[in-house]
């Protein structure tokens, strides 16, 4: 049935008309219980969620919802193997590749656990070999700098899970990311590198990937310029990829392939093969507490009661605030500067998955699905854009994602850090009325401007400390968050055909760049003009061909 069409959407209909009106404010003074009921522990996550405006018959409405669209049994079908990714016929597994119980996961009748350990096993051998030193450079020196290239799910995970965990990795390491084709990405990341210590991962699941391949080319021409031999290949790249034909033909030696299958998506591929960046730099003791953490929150999903289940209870009330409520975004502000790449990391895994206008019928759908996903670590945002959240005139329910325990020894700094954080969400869900203004003397032709209306909604996630393991399950929590947004609107989240289109017209682009002919009847007349300015101010394009001379 339609989702709107549901009875139990009707009734949130209703219900939405009682709470509409309520403020958080007479929410707390009608319910002494309210902060202790709205908050749940598990995983190693404190998550209140009493600042938002939900009671607790909200909850218990949505999760008749998602019982009416069958939860469980969707959850189950993801953990079983069964191809849930519909467009693509795909099975969904990534809860397999962090599966530390080791319990069989059949796909096709076949349990995939043993490749998955066997590729486990690789990456840290050859992590080993790189501490030990047993694997060294064309010119026999030890390895010291790690670069990834990559982009999208290929680069995103990596990349946020490096800076998040950066006080447990291995500073002897240099660890650089390489995504954009913009040449500056690769030049700037390449400059002080000595290529004699560096190994390039390519991490690419199809390995055709226009950036990943211009940039992994450009890369072995740096290096062979420099190490005088097309032999260095082999001692300087490695590949991650399901396309072992183009790893070969790239000329990487299928042996130091690492293999992951098509039943792992792009963004949700950081606990495979994908994270052999992190298997090195910080090792493959924190990389297993990292799976670790992860398998935690999948077996919380699987297991724990609906009433009490965090992704459910967090894509539950995304739904509230995106249906009922109609916000258009969700902000994520993490009050740790190790976290400044979780904003973005999170765009690519919710908006990528849930920003579908059909369902999975192929039918248009007639309610708003995927949020536009938004933020940056506290308390940077407190000066730029925290003023709209708290006065603007758009409804933004904001995650402030904080921890008990700073990672470094500035007591004063995370206590100031702390009670920014605590502020801010006091500060959003209470406002501050005329009475207190009239009270603080603030004159009378300000007040309008001092005032904070609060009913403002976030939601706290507090942990004891930022490790692997509490970092893995926090990744994990949003990725079903997700997905269980997905099921209640009934869209398909494990496939991007939004993105197809773009490249494809910009394969049918690049050879007019090339030759500086536009195909003027292919394009509509502001596109043939934008080329048209291109081409007459770009003097490179007709003088250098390729990237072959990296500087
Ligand atoms: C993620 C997407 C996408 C993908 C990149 C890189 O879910 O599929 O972001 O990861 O386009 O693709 P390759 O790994 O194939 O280069």
């Amino acid at each position: 049935m339609i989702l709107t069409n549901l009875p139990e959407w009707k009734d949130l209909i209703l219900h939405f008309k009682e709470i509409q009106p309520l403020t958080l404010k007479e929410m707390f003074a009608q319910n002494k219980n309210r902060a202790i009921n709205l908050t749940f522990e598990d995983c190693g996550w404190f998550v209140d969620l009493s600042k938002n405006r939900i009671t607790e018959k909200t909850i218990s409405l949505l999760i008749k919802l998602a019982e009416a669209r069958k939860i469980e049994e969707e959850i189950d079908g993801m953990f079983s193997g069964e191809k849930i990714n519909g467009t693509e016929n795909r099975s969904v597994l990534h809860v397999a590749l962090r599966n530390c119980s080791h319990t069989p996961i059949y796909l096709d009748g076949k349990n995939v656990m043993p490749q998955v350990d066997a590729v486990l096993a690789k990456m840290e051998h050859l992590s080993q070999n790189i501490y030990s030193g047993a694997w060294r450079g064309f010119s026999g020196k030890k390895i010291k700098n790690i670069v990834n290239i990559g982009i999208g799910g290929s680069d995103l995970g990596p990349d946020m899970v490096y800076q998040a965990l950066k006080f447990y990795s291995n500073r002897e390491l240099t660890m650089k990311f390489i995504s954009n084709i913009d040449a500056t990405h690769l030049i700037e990341q390449l400059k002080d590198l000595n290529p004699e210590e560096t190994l390039f991962i390519i991490a690419s699941k199809t390995f055709t990937t226009q950036e990943t391949m211009t940039n992994s080319e450009s890369a072995k021409s740096w290096l062979i310029k420099r190490l005088g031999s097309n032999e260095a290949v082999k001692n300087h790249f490695v590949a991650l990829s399901t396309n072992r034909e183009k790893v070969v033909e790239f000329g990487i030696d299928p042996n130091n392939m690492f293999e992951f299958w098509d039943w792992v998506g792009g963004r949700y591929s950081l606990t495979s093969a994908v994270g052999l960046s992190l298997m090195i730099t910080l090792g493959p003791q924190n990389f297993k507490k990292l799976r670790e953490g992860f398998h935690l929150m999948d077996q919380h999903f699987k297991q724990a009661d609906l009433s009490k289940n965090l992704p459910i209870l967090m894509g539950l009330l995304g739904i509230w605030y995106n249906n009922f409520f109609e916000a258009e975004t969700s902000a994520i502000l993490p009050y740790d500067q190790y976290l400044s790449r979780l904003p973005a990391y999170l765009q690519q895994t919710d908006m990528e998955s849930n920003g579908k206008g059909v369902d999975r019928n192929g039918t248009p759908v007639q309610y708003q699905t995927g949020p536009i996903i938004w933020g940056e670590p506290g308390t940077n945002g407190q000066h730029a854009f925290f003023q709209l959240i708290h006065q603007g005139t758009k409804l933004i329910p904001c995650d402030f994602i904080g921890f008990a325990q700073s990672l470094q020894r500035f007591p004063d700094h995370h206590h100031k850090l702390m009670a920014n954080f605590f502020a801010q969400q006091e500060a959003l869900a209470f406002g501050k009325n005329k009475k207190t203004l009239q009270q603080e003397d603030t004159p009378i032709e300000l007040i309008p401007f001092k005032l904070f209306s609060g009913n403002r909604p976030s939601t706290c996630l507090l942990s004891k400390k930022l490790t692997p393991k509490t970092l893995g399950a926090l990744i994990a929590l949003y990725e079903h968050k997700v997905f269980v947004q997905g099921i209640i609107w009934n869209i398909f989240s494990f496939d991007q055909w939004g993105v197809e289109l773009g490249k494809q017209l910009a394969s049918k682009i690049l050879p007019e760049l090339k030759s500086g002919k536009i195909d003027h009847r292919s394009h509509d007349s502001s596109t043939n003009n934008q080329i048209r300015f291109y081409l007459e101010n770009n003097e490179s394009s007709v003088l250098i061909d390729s990237m072959g001379d990296i500087a």
